[in-house]
C-alpha cells in the first residue's frame, strides 16, 4: 500500500513537472502572480532605481531599498520614446539602463512590467492630446526626424485612424511598432531566453487625454489599435508577455461601456487599474471602491489577475495614505500589486525615507502589509543548478 501510495505520488510530481515545462514564461508569470495573490499585496514602483526625492542616476540603489532595505516586488519602466528611435525616454532613462534594471529586477526574483507613452503620430507631439495645440509648433523638428511634418495641425481626433492599415500614418505606426518589438525582444536571461514581463499599452483609455483616449477615437478605432499592436508584437514574443489592459478610475463602469473597448479574453491577462487621489480622500475612497464592485467581478468571471497598475497620492502630503486610504481601500479585493508612480523632483507618489509616509510605510513591511522583492523571490531550494 506504502509503495502504491509512493508511486502515485512520484507519478503526480512528474506529471505536475511537466505541466509547468509545457506552461509559457508568460503562463507561469501569470500562475505565479495566482499564488502571490493569496499571499498579499506585492509594492510595485515606477522607475524605482534610476533617480528619487534626493538622488538622480547612481548606480545600484533603490527609492525603495533606502527605505526599507528590499526591492519592490514589481518594477515599473515606460518605453515611451523608444518608438522615436531615441537613446533615452521621454523621461531620461536610458534604454540601454532599463534593459539593465529589468534584468536585474528578474534575477533577484522581482517582477516587471513596461509601460508606453508613444508620442502622437500624426502630429509629433507627445502621448497627452492636450499638448498637441500648444505643442505643435514646437514638435515640428520632431515630426520632421520621421516625415515632412504639414503646416496645418491636422485633426487630433483622426490620429488612431491614420495609424490603422490605410491611415496616413501607418508605415510609420509598423516602423515603430517594430522599434517597440525590438527592445522587448532584448529583455532575456542569461541564457537567452525571453523573461516573462507585463506589458501595459494604451492605458487609462476611459481619459480623454491621451491620443488613443475616449472621445480620441472611436471604439472601433481603438480595439483595432490594440489588435494591430498585439498581433505584431505577438508574432515576435508569442510566450512571455502577460498583457495588461488598464482603464483610468471611473467611479461608474456599466458592463456596456466597459465592453466597448475591452480587447477581449484572448488579448487580456491581468485587468489593471490606474487610481490616483487627485481630489478628496472620499471621492479617492468612493471612486476606487466603486469601480471594484465592477472590475473585480468581471476579472474573476473573465479568469484575469487583478492590480492596481499605477496609483498614488501626488507628493505625499497624508502621513497614513498608505495604510489607511490605499490598503483599506481595496482589502479584501485580490489585488496582486500596487504601482505608484515615480519620484521625480517635481512630482513624487511612491514611498521614500524623504518623506512623512516613510513611517507607515516602514510599518507595511514589518507586517507584510506589503510584499517585496525578497518575499516573492523563488526560494533558492527550488531554483535551476547552474
Ligand atoms: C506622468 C508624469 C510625467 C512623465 C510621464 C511618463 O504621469 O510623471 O512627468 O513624463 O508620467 O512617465
Amino acid at each position: 500500500m506504502k509503495r502504491l501510495y509512493f508511486l502515485l505520488m512520484l507519478c503526480l510530481a512528474s506529471l505536475t513537472a511537466s505541466a509547468q515545462t509545457e506552461m509559457t514564461a508568460a503562463q507561469q508569470l501569470i500562475q505565479r502572480m495566482q499564488t502571490l495573490q493569496k499571499q498579499g499585496v506585492m509594492y510595485g514602483h515606477q522607475d524605482d532605481c534610476f533617480y528619487g526625492l534626493t538622488w538622480e542616476w547612481d548606480e545600484n540603489r533603490s527609492e525603495t531599498f533606502d527605505l526599507v532595505g528590499d526591492y519592490p516586488g514589481v518594477m515599473g519602466f515606460d518605453l515611451g520614446g523608444i518608438e522615436m528611435g531615441d537613446l533615452k525616454n521621454l523621461d531620461s532613462v536610458p534604454f540601454n539602463r532599463i534593459r539593465q534594471e529589468a534584468i536585474r529586477q528578474y534575477e533577484r526574483g522581482g517582477i516587471i512590467t513596461f509601460s508606453w507613452h508613444p508620442r502622437n503620430p500624426l502630429l509629433g507631439t507627445t502621448a497627452w492630446i492636450e499638448s498637441d495645440i500648444k505643442d505643435y509648433e514646437a514638435a515640428r523638428p520632431y515630426m520632421d526626424r520621421v516625415k515632412a511634418c504639414p503646416k496645418a495641425m491636422p485633426d487630433p481626433k483622426s490620429t488612431v485612424r491614420e495609424c490603422l492599415p490605410g491611415g496616413v500614418c501607418y508605415d510609420k505606426y509598423m516602423l515603430w511598432l517594430s522599434r517597440v518589438t525590438l527592445f522587448l525582444t532584448t529583455i532575456r536571461d542569461s541564457e537567452g531566453r525571453p523573461i516573462p514581463f507585463i506589458f501595459r499599452p494604451y492605458h487609462e483609455n476611459n481619459g480623454g487625454w491621451f491620443w488613443w483616449g475616449e472621445g480620441n477615437c472611436s471604439k472601433e478605432e481603438y480595439r483595432a489599435l490594440w489588435n494591430m499592436t498585439q498581433d505584431y508584437i505577438r508574432q515576435y514574443l508569442p510566450d512571455n508577455i502577460v498583457w495588461s489592459y488598464s482603464p483610468n478610475l471611473y467611479g461608474m463602469w456599466t458592463r456596456e461601456h466597459f465592453m466597448e473597448r475591452y480587447p477581449g479574453n484572448d488579448r487580456c491577462d491581468l485587468l489593471g487599474l490606474d487610481a490616483y487621489q487627485w481630489g478628496t480622500e472620499e471621492a479617492f475612497v468612493s471612486g476606487v471602491k466603486a469601480d471594484l464592485k465592477f472590475l473585480v467581478p468581471f476579472a474573476q468571471e473573465n479568469g484575469l489577475l487583478f492590480a492596481l497598475t499605477e496609483c498614488g497620492y501626488k507628493n505625499s502630503p497624508d502621513p497614513t495614505w498608505w495604510s489607511r486610504v490605499l490598503l483599506k481601500t481595496i482589502e479584501g479585493s485580490p489585488a496582486c500589486y500596487v504601482l505608484p508612480w515615480r519620484n521625480a523632483k517635481h512630482e513624487h507618489f511612491g514611498a521614500s525615507k524623504d518623506v512623512s509616509t516613510a513611517d507607515d510605510f516602514l510599518m507595511l513591511k514589518k507586517s507584510k502589509g506589503l510584499l517585496f522583492a525578497k518575499d516573492i523571490a523563488p526560494s533558492t531550494k527550488t531554483k535551476k543548478k547552474k
